[in-house]
């Protein structure tokens, strides 16, 4: 608790005798001194860049929160709020110049908190969470505010380490506060508030195209049914494992691959075109695989169109070779995504490559089409069919994996 001058805050005093009646503290503000009665408050001090006239908090519901007592001196500010516990709370701090904030993610009740610095940073790192949070359609009130500090951690050591999120500060404009979209959304797009990123495991996507009329990586229809007998009653199945040049060799990881025998066995995993566990749209003949894979692991995969417990003929992209994947996630958004067309044999297949301009192999560095992408990588999606890369999309269909928040 702490002392709050009453002549200078009577109605806040009133308020809180009325409060207290009845849980044993009124003797305690009776028996204080005529001009000053203990007043439970939680205060928050830090640093303010500005110079306003008083900082508002505001809870994620919207509510703002009327402070009982503000004082700011030297760049420097004291603020006593109505004693409650905050969660995910954000002050703001508005002059004739601009605005600024800063998200808290917990204040305890009848607490101090120290440090909790108002400036370019601290509005900087709000908006990338506001445009985290409007991306993916979550509210404030119902992230865990450990997941949420953790978040804030991550956007304070992306400003350090010269990441995207140092891109919006500089582009900050304080009047607003506004940033471009472009970089918020790249800063954005690296921040979960639905749990802890997983610094071991990654969220692997894997999406086949099975639709006819694709192009193969020379530009080149493909024919799907080239190795592929077309039978009624088949759908998409994954096979991979753990490549033997993988850093990684835990061969747990093996088992949802299809491989957990020891050996491939086709036509076990099941791809879906349903709409769940991670496929975007039902029924578009894209099929997908959610995998969480070690980061760094290297892995080798193919795709069969088939029946449950088919074997390999009649069933596989094509015999012999297997396409070759890095779960490395090369744009920072927590997920690997890798889209293939089905019998693609002119991008990520290791040997007998048929890209005109490769050698017929690629291996773990292999740029053939000189993208500046190593094609045994996650990639940006090709959304128009017309072999040309375009955007780097992140899977919304599913979240990053995550662990738990401590
Ligand atoms: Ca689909
Ligand atoms: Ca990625
Ligand atoms: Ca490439
Ligand atoms: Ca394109």
């Amino acid at each position: 608790m702490k002392i709050v001058d009453t002549f200078r805050r009577p109605l806040a005093a009133a308020a809180l005798a009325a409060s207290l009646s009845g849980c044993g503290l009124e003797a305690l503000l009776v028996e204080a001194g005529s001009d000053e009665h203990v007043i439970p408050v939680t205060t928050v001090r830090g640093s303010v860049a500005n110079l306003p006239e008083t900082i508002v908090l505001t809870r994620p519901d919207g509510e703002e929160v009327e402070p009982v007592e503000f004082e700011a001196t030297g760049g420097n500010y004291v603020l006593d709020l109505p004693d409650a516990e905050y969660v995910n709370a954000r002050l703001t701090a508005a002059d004739a110049d601009g605005t600024l904030m800063v998200l808290v993610p917990r204040i305890e009740m009848d607490s101090v908190l120290d440090g909790v610095d108002i400036d370019t940073r601290s509005t900087a790192a709000a908006l990338i969470v506001d445009a985290a949070a409007a991306a993916g359609g979550v509210n404030l009130q119902v992230v865990d505010p450990c997941v949420l500090g953790v978040a804030l951690d991550g956007i304070a050591a992306e400003i350090d380490d010269q990441g995207p999120a140092a891109e919006v500060l500089a582009a900050l404009d304080v009047s607003g506060p506004t940033a471009p979209d472009a970089a918020l959304a790249a800063a954005a797009a690296g921040v979960s508030l639905e749990g802890v990123i997983d610094p071991v495991l990654i969220r692997t996507v894997l999406e086949v195209n099975f639709n006819e009329g694709q192009v193969d990586g020379n530009c080149d229809g493909i024919s799907r049914f080239r190795w592929v007998r077309d039978e009624p009653g088949k759908q998409m199945y994954f096979v991979g494992g753990l490549h033997e040049d993988s850093p990684v060799q835990d061969l747990e990881y093996n088992e949802p691959m299809g491989s957990g025998s020891g050996s491939w066995t086709p036509n076990q995993i099941p791809m879906f075109d349903d709409g769940t566990n991670g496929d975007e749209v039902a029924g578009d003949n894209i099929w997908t695989l959610t995998l969480d894979l070690p980061r760094g692991a290297r892995i080798g995969y193919k795709y069969t169109w088939g029946q449950q417990g088919q074997l390999w003929t009649g069933t596989e992209e094509w015999p012999g070779n297997q396409r070759i994947l890095e779960i490395e996630d090369i744009n920072g958004d927590n997920f690997v995504r890798r889209r293939d067309n089905f019998a693609d044999e002119a991008s990520n297949k290791d040997k007998a490559n048929l890209n005109r301009q490769g050698m017929g192999e690629i291996d773990w560095e292999s740029d053939v089409n000189d993208d500046g992408i190593a094609d045994a990588r996650e990639r940006p999606l090709d959304l128009d069919n017309d072999c040309t890369l375009d955007d780097w999309v992140t899977p919304t269909a599913i979240g990053p994996a995550t662990v738990a928040c401590e």
